[in-house]
């Protein structure tokens, strides 16, 4: 990371420096060494800063309402996978204007574009904004074919299950025939619903960084397994700073359980903090294990995995009766887990490696051109 270049705001997120007028050279050299990069793209006001803050700050979504509109691009990595890193790109930077040289610096290192839609403005920022995501995507692909792009359908609050899939049809259909018309081809768009008030965003950023993990199969494998022997309800492996899920059984997200389970880190997170203790900081963190009793025989455990990971499992059942077998499954899945992480990082840290000597040797031709 080339510190001496950013400023750092707030948290973990750091934005790049000394930039009024933000440019596309900003966004490539905030995150050069830190491929794989995702970009949250959108129209000003689309609720992008606000996504940013409510995932990886923690901060309510209440908040949200008094944030000032960004001028520089903020990078967010993600803590336990570092070298995941979300760029916020403030609306003030037109993606759609940058030049051809810069379109290839920015997308060529990039592999999802969030595309944030304020699903509740009138139509003619909603046909703006349909304009920007299509042009933009089609610009993406044609220079990055393998990158991902992501429409979050954004401020659906608390609106029926109903009226949710009607909206997002009605966008589909609005993204098609703009597609049609620009003739866009074969460009894959992946739909989410969200809002910053319920966990659909975090439900969807989940799922958004679940396609970059490398070794997410053997993670879901693996609490598959653990699932089926421990006779448990769901399993989830979390990012602890964001509670973000990187992986779950291979059964259907259990959006009620998954809600609870975040609130349950929060508990934690409250009960360590009044101890002085911080469960995402402390080596004693790693033996960390938490078990909480709720209504109708559910029970919630936490074990950390490392100081950024950790699983949640969610069964029924009496805790007297069933923590033996599943507190010994839960530590065979924390070293099997532990060991796939380990082996991540090392697959991660080759695959910088590669996109650095890839820059390296085309910065070369470039000068000896
Ligand atoms: N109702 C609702 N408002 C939201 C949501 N997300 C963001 N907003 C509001 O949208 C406005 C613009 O948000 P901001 O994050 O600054 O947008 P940005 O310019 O794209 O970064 C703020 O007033 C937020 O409170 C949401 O999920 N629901
Ligand atoms: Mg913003």
């Amino acid at each position: 990371m080339e510190s001496d270049s950013f400023s750092y705001p707030s948290g973990n997120a750091y934005a790049a420096h000394n930039s009024s007028v933000p440019t596309a050279e900003d966004i490539r050299e905030m995150t050069a060494d830190n491929c794989p990069r995702v970009l949250l793209v959108g129209l000003k006001r689309s609720g992008k800063t606000s996504i940013m803050e409510t995932v990886f700050h923690l901060s309510s979504p209440d908040n949200s309402l008094h944030l000032d509109s960004g001028l520089r691009p903020v990078a967010w990595p993600l803590k336990s996978v570092p070298s995941i890193v979300f760029v916020d790109v403030p609306g003030s930077l037109d993606l759609d204007e940058i030049s051809d040289a810069e379109a290839e610096q920015v997308y060529g290192g990039t592999v999802s574009i969030v595309f944030v839609v304020d699903a509740m403005t009138g139509d003619s920022i909603r046909t703006n904004s349909i304009f920007k995501l299509c042009t933009i995507a089609r610009r993406a692909v044609a220079i990055n074919p393998q990158i991902n792009i992501e429409v979050l359908i954004h401020k659906l609050d608390n609106q029926s299950v109903q009226f949710k899939t009607q909206i997002q049809r009605m966008f589909e259909g609005y993204v098609q025939e703009e597609d049609y018309e620009s003739h866009l081809g074969d460009v894959t768009f992946i739909y989410h619903v969200t809002s910053v008030f319920n966990t659909s965003i975090q439900v969807a950023l989940s799922k958004i960084v679940q396609r970059l993990i490398p070794q997410y199969s053997t993670f879901e494998n693996l609490l598959s397994t653990f699932l089926t022997k421990s006779e448990s309800h769901q399993v989830y492996l979390v990012d602890l700073s964001s509670r973000l899920y990187f992986a779950k059984d291979n059964g259907a997200l259990d959006p009620d359980m998954y809600d609870l389970s975040i609130h349950y880190i929060d508990l934690m997170d409250d009960i360590l903090k009044q101890q002085d203790r911080d469960f995402r900081g402390t080596p004693d963190a790693e033996e960390g294990i938490g078990i909480v009793e709720l209504e109708d025989d559910l029970v919630l455990s936490y074990t950390a995995v490392n100081q950024y990971v950790g699983i949640i499992n969610a069964f029924f059942g009496s805790t007297v009766k069933c923590l033996p077998v599943v507190e010994y499954n839960l530590q065979t899945l924390r070293l099997s887990l532990q060991e796939t992480l380990a082996y991540q990082e090392q697959s991660l840290e080759k695959q910088k490696q590669r996109y650095r000597q890839r820059r390296l040797s085309s910065h070369r031709d470039g000068l000896s051109d």
